[in-house]
């Protein structure tokens, strides 16, 4: 029988496609031989092509296309649990009940909207923090997905995706375009909200996380949601890139909504533990 032909749609500097980057790494799955990558430029909105929401209708990355499957696969869960799926090595989905239901709870966690690594990219506490991402790539990038929204809804005008997606992406559209202080004020205020909200998140982790791993004593699927969720906040925050154990910046940007804000011993602990493992140095040699 042929092999299965597998396209992974990735961005670098996609979160999500973390995910199955090191469930590829942990399986043994070797790229152009098992599995080709196809890059989808977020920056340059390329995820809202047409042609591309045929393959994911929610326009986001990762997604895997297999000629063994009937449909591609949208959700860095289902992605993950295919590809794990594939092969009997290193089983990365709990058998136990209990186990797996921890890990979904975990999964579900940092997939949340509260705990959305935009909240520390795109939103602002106050004017200083506004003018510093409307100077740097945050407006550009928020500008680039408004007009390509425009043009592929003034192109595909039936198509449901680009109204409703105009919509969204155009909350923040606005308030980095506007010069009125009072919409800037309640922007700053919802913000302020948000990495509170943010904050009580990585609580809750912190509460979760069994040890060594995030359910116990093998790595599973809740440690390869958790790794690129947090990677991506500490980028977010300024980390530096190559500095993988350094939490100061996360820290102190959230202390400045939540007063002594720390990240908890657990969470350190599980970060040095999984930081230890080949799949992710293979894939997090430096935080992305
Ligand atoms: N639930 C999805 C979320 C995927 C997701 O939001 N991916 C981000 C990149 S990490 C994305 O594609 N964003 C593009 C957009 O929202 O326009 C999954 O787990 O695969």
């Amino acid at each position: 029988m042929a092999m299965a032909k597998i396209t992974v749609y990735s961005f670098s500097g996609s979160q999500w496609a973390g995910v199955v980057h090191l469930t590829l790494a942990e399986k043994g799955f070797t790229k152009e031989l098992d599995y080709h990558v196809q890059d989808v430029d977020i920056g340059a909105a390329d995820n809202f092509d047409p042609a591309y929401l045929e393959i994911n209708p929610n326009g986001t990355i990762p997604s895997l296309t297999s000629t063994s499957l009937p449909a591609p696969l949208s959700e860095s869960t289902d992605i993950l649990r295919y590809l794990d799926s594939l092969r009997e090595n290193n089983p990365l989905v709990p058998k136990a009940a209990k186990s797996k239901t921890k890990g979904q709870q975990i999964i579900d966690l940092v997939h949340s909207s509260a705990v959305d690594t935009n909240i520390i990219f795109f939103d602002a506490r106050d004017v200083e923090e506004l003018d510093n991402k409307k100077s740097n790539w945050q407006k550009r990038f928020i500008d680039t997905r408004q007009h390509r929204l425009e043009q592929e809804h003034a192109t595909h005008p039936a198509h449901p995706f680009y109204n409703r997606k105009l919509k969204e992406n155009g909350i923040l559209y606005t308030a980095y375009q506007n010069t009125d202080g009072a919409a800037d004020a309640a922007f700053f205020s919802r913000s302020n909200h948000c990495y509170i909200e943010f904050a009580a998140g990585l609580d809750q982790l912190e509460s979760l996380l069994e040890l060594p791993y995030a359910v116990g004593n093998q790595i599973t699927e809740a440690d390869f949601h958790v790794i690129p969720w947090l990677s991506h906040a500490m980028v977010a925050a300024g980390s530096n890139r190559s500095e993988i154990h350094n939490f100061s910046a996360l820290e102190s940007t959230i202390q400045k909504s939540v007063d002594g804000f720390k990240v908890g011993p657990r969470t350190r602990e599980w970060w040095a533990n999984v930081a230890r493992t080949s799949s992710f140095k293979t894939v997090f040699p430096s935080l992305r």
